[in-house]
């Protein structure tokens, strides 16, 4: 390796020693050379009269100040920087740069036929020298040049202000931004689409154009993002009082594209997985992600591109807010428990388990190398958790009120998360000090709980202990500020009133001490208490329950998540135990009691299917991972797999009933709708475990009208492995194998396939027409999905499955390093395994480590793990 790569840190922040008024660009498109030219306005704002502009991988042609060539300049791999500048000047570059050959997708690149942009994190510097930091906010005008053939459309930023035609079949547009925004903000695309268009009126009156690009050929499947869009920019309005800014709205859909979407000003560009759906290629979970990724995008102008981030050390202030707002946009608009349970399984599954390895790091980060590793679950998704709690606390009332304060004060610029929370604070009144630790602290809390009533005295007493483990980032930690919301109840399911000393108090208490205790007054018999209501902080929780207290609150807890979350503490209670019992050769059985309460909600006619669903739904062998300082891969799918077979034989009687009783003839998309799928095709997966299973299977794939029943067939037969899999893989691969989005849902299927000779398919599966390595897309699903959700054979005792990770990381360290590192993640968490196990992850990481080209991206994960 070269030198290695040097860290930056949160407490380093300078501010700029020049900022850039404006910015004026001219693209001249051809594929393997692109001219740049960048004119800036520059503004000394420091003693410095020297400027240090980002850029890497140019070719510079030329530099001019004030229209004169410059040569006081010096170049390094990643900067140039010039010396002896006026106080203001003007400052033209002339770069060159390589789109068809950046297989990166960052920067300028191109995905299928058409030139496209990602900037975000620090993509710019691919495109121009330039101050490529989220804190120099500059007004954009760009002039794109193309061939009028290829790239009939020609698109940037903000509003179109003139257009021409040249010779040799050229043409060019100019793009004027109004609104001054930071590098990562920039966008260009350049191709030939199907457009569809619509538009909205504000709530102020204003009519903003509405335009969807896709492929030609795709616009039958442009409608639901249409519909999404509409939908945020509406929701947007009613519940934050936020209009949109400019007079257009694009989106472009790109098959090339390393994560789900971008909120470039005016000009988002999407991954096509989160745009393109119609009945016939996508699944109702597709249909809810364009929504919500829909929105999060839309509702980044606010919250993120006209307040902005100082330093990326801030990555949260506009993540986990805008995280929050896609998920109270999906709550509002369909099921608020079946969304919360979603977004809590992931923090409980990934995110605590990101929390666990070497990649710790609290969700405003101290210490970065390669920014890209740091668009993680624990800033996003954590993140969100943490505005969710300021929002228990505050009440949406204040929380609003925090809202307009911190968006009025900082519009137009780049703020901190210490900016957010101190609005939040002033809004309400309530003192934030300890509560400001979630930002800085790491690791994942843990709640003990213990209770004592004394009948005597018609009291109950809450014990509450908290304490976090040193990560490895962070070896010491602090009692945070933990929002903590319970209820009480009676065994006839009366609610108790809370009170203490005679006072009324309200259900979120505040944890802020190592250990405290509550004493409730007035409590009549020893109560049922609902603990961490909501999943009021992201912590875990202890409590010893017994089943007949969990199986009550299964059925009686007023809200519907507790009704889930009780559930699932029953599960995970004889999960825990029959884990041990395979590991001591024992058989696995689940009490009549534990089945009857399944039963139960299976019977309930009130619930909402949808909710049932999830009520039915084990927790996955990841979450359950999760659980255990070293893992039993094989004991815990083991269990799993009995668990699915136990119930499926217990209740099928009840399952066959409601399968077939939620047919539905027609097929729609609505909310209703929707769950009663979800519910279906969960009886289904059960049911593929008994002697119906194979019929009934094969029969919903030869009728389906709809991707998510093919799908669902597909997948029960995938997972109990039945003998109609073949069949039904063979007859989707011959329809579908001209569509890469549609076959991604096979590779994903072919890289969980449960068989023992799995990696063979795979490898054969590389070779399938419709698979690429350039697409990141197509490595997720096939590769992506052994590595995370196929476990067993992954971690296979022969050390294939981490061989096989091994050749694929040293292939994308070279060809698309993000992806790599996002692939890397599991090799990562080698401690948590066996010995044996260990030594195989290892021999792979070491491998990597020692390559010659090592990406800044997996250099920084492997030496945290390895180093350790
Ligand atoms: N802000 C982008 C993510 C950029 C990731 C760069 N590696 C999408 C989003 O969060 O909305
Ligand atoms: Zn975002």
């Amino acid at each position: 390796m070269a030198t290695s790569p040097q860290a930056k840190y949160r407490k380093d922040y300078q501010a700029p020693t020049h900022t850039i008024s404006d910015i004026e660009l001219f693209f001249d498109l051809h594929d393997n050379q692109t001219l740049v030219t960048a004119v800036s306005h520059v503004h000394q704002q420091s003693e410095s009269t020297t400027l240090v502009l980002d850029g890497e991988g140019l070719t510079l042609q030329s530099v001019k100040v004030n229209g004169v060539d410059w040569v006081d300049y010096t170049q390094s791999e990643s900067s140039l920087t010039l010396h002896q500048l006026p106080e203001l000047f003007t400052l033209t570059i002339i770069t060159q740069i390589d789109p068809q050959a950046n297989t990166a997708l960052e920067g300028l690149y191109k995905s299928g036929g058409a030139f496209c942009t990602q900037c975000e994190a620090e993509g710019f510097r691919r495109i121009t020298y330039y101050l490529d930091r989220p804190d120099v906010l500059a007004k954009y005008t760009t002039t794109i040049t193309a061939d009028k053939t290829l790239y009939p459309f020609l698109l940037s930023n903000g509003n179109k202000l003139a257009e021409g035609e040249l010779e040799n079949g050229r043409h060019w547009v100019k793009w004027q931004d109004p609104h001054p925004k930071p590098a990562y903000l920039f966008a260009l695309v350049a191709g030939d689409f199907d457009v569809l268009r619509d538009h909205f009126v504000t709530g102020s009156g204003r009519k903003v154009d509405l335009e969807i690009f896709v492929d030609k050929g795709n616009l039958d499947r442009a409608n639901h993002a249409m519909v999404s869009l509409k939908n945020s920019m509406r929701w947007d309005e009613q519940r934050f009082g936020l209009e949109y800014d400019l007079d257009i709205y694009m989106i472009v859909a790109v098959d090339f594209f390393n994560m789900g979407a971008m909120e470039n000003k005016g000009l988002n560009i999407f991954n096509s997985k989160f745009v393109l759906a119609n009945e016939k290629t996508a699944t109702d979970m597709d249909y809810l992600g364009i929504e919500s990724v829909i929105g999060h995008e839309y509702f980044h102008n606010w919250t993120g591109n006209r307040v902005t981030c100082r330093d990326w050390f801030q990555l949260s202030l506009k993540e986990g807010l805008t995280v929050f707002r896609d998920q109270e946009f999906s709550s509002d608009l369909g099921s608020r428990a079946v969304n919360r349970i979603h977004n809590v399984r992931i923090i409980r599954g990934p995110q605590f388990a990101e929390d666990a390895s070497p990649m710790s790091h609290p969700i405003r980060p101290d210490k970065v190398i390669e920014m890209n590793n740091f668009y993680t679950l624990t800033v996003y998704e954590k993140g969100s958790e943490v505005i969710r709690m300021l929002h228990t606390l505050l009440g949406e009332q204040d929380f609003q009120k925090g809202m307009k304060r911190y968006i009025s004060r900082h519009d137009g610029t780049a703020a901190t998360c210490e900016d957010f929370v101190l609005a939040m604070e002033e809004a309400s009144g309530i003192d934030l000090q300890q509560f400001r630790l979630w930002y800085s602290q790491s690791g994942t809390p843990l709640l003990k709980i213990s209770s004592d009533y004394q009948a005597s005295s018609e009291s109950y007493t809450l014990t509450v202990e908290q304490t976090t483990e040193p990560t490895a980032d962070q070896p010491d930690k602090q009692p945070l500020h933990i929002p903590f919301d319970i209820e009480l109840y009676q065994q006839d399911g009366t609610i108790v009133p809370l009170q203490c000393n005679g006072e009324a108090v309200h259900h979120v208490l505040s944890v802020t001490q190592p250990k405290q205790i509550f004493v409730f007054d007035n409590v009549p018999e020893r109560p049922i208490p609902s603990l961490l209501r909501e999943f009021s902080a992201p912590v875990k929780l202890e409590y010893d329950y017994t089943d007949q207290e969990l199986s009550f609150l299964m059925v009686h807890a007023t809200n519907e998540f507790a009704r889930w979350d009780a559930g699932q503490m029953l599960l995970a209670k004889y999960i825990r135990i029959h884990v041990e019992s395979v590991q001591q050769g024992k058989s696995i059985e689940l009490p009549d009691a534990v089945i009857d309460a399944f039963r139960g909600i299976l019977l309930n006619e009130t619930l909402e299917p949808a909710f049932v669903a999830e009520m039915l739904t084990l927790p996955n062998h990841n979450e359950v991972s999760g659980w255990y300082k070293q893992v039993d891969v094989d004991a815990i799918a083991q269990v799993l797999h009995q668990f699915k077979v136990i119930l499926a034989t217990a209740l099928v009687d009840e399952l066959s009933v409601i399968y077939h009783l939620l047919k539905q003839e027609e097929y729609s998309i609505d909310h209703k709708a929707i769950g009663q799928r979800a519910l279906r095709n969960t009886c289904l997966s059960y049911l593929a475990y008994t002697e119906q299973g194979e019929g009934l299977v094969y029969r919903q794939y030869r009728q389906a009208n709809n991707m998510t029943d093919t799908m669902a067939a597909m997948s029960a037969a995938n997972a109990a492995q039945l003998p109609c899999r073949e069949t039904l893989m063979d007859d989707f691969s011959a329809q579908w194998q001209h569509d890469g989005l549609v076959m991604d849902k096979w590779f994903a299927l072919q890289g969980t396939n449960p068989a023992e000779d799995v990696l063979l398919v795979i490898k054969r599966t590389m070779q399938h027409p419709a698979f690429s390595m350039k697409n990141p897309n197509r490595i997720r699903s096939l590769i992506g999905s052994f590595l995370t959700m196929n476990p067993v054979r992954f971690h296979a005792k022969t050390g294939e499955g981490y061989q096989f990770a091994g050749e694929i990381l040293r292939e994308l360290n070279t060809s698309n390093p993000q992806v790599a590192s996002r692939l890397i993640d599991p090799l990562l968490k080698f401690r948590l395994y066996d010995q044996h196990r260990q030594t195989l992850m290892k021999k792979e990481l070491d491998a990597l480590k020692n390559l010659d080209n090592l990406a800044n991206d997996l250099f920084e994960k492997l030496t945290k793990a390895l180093d350790q």
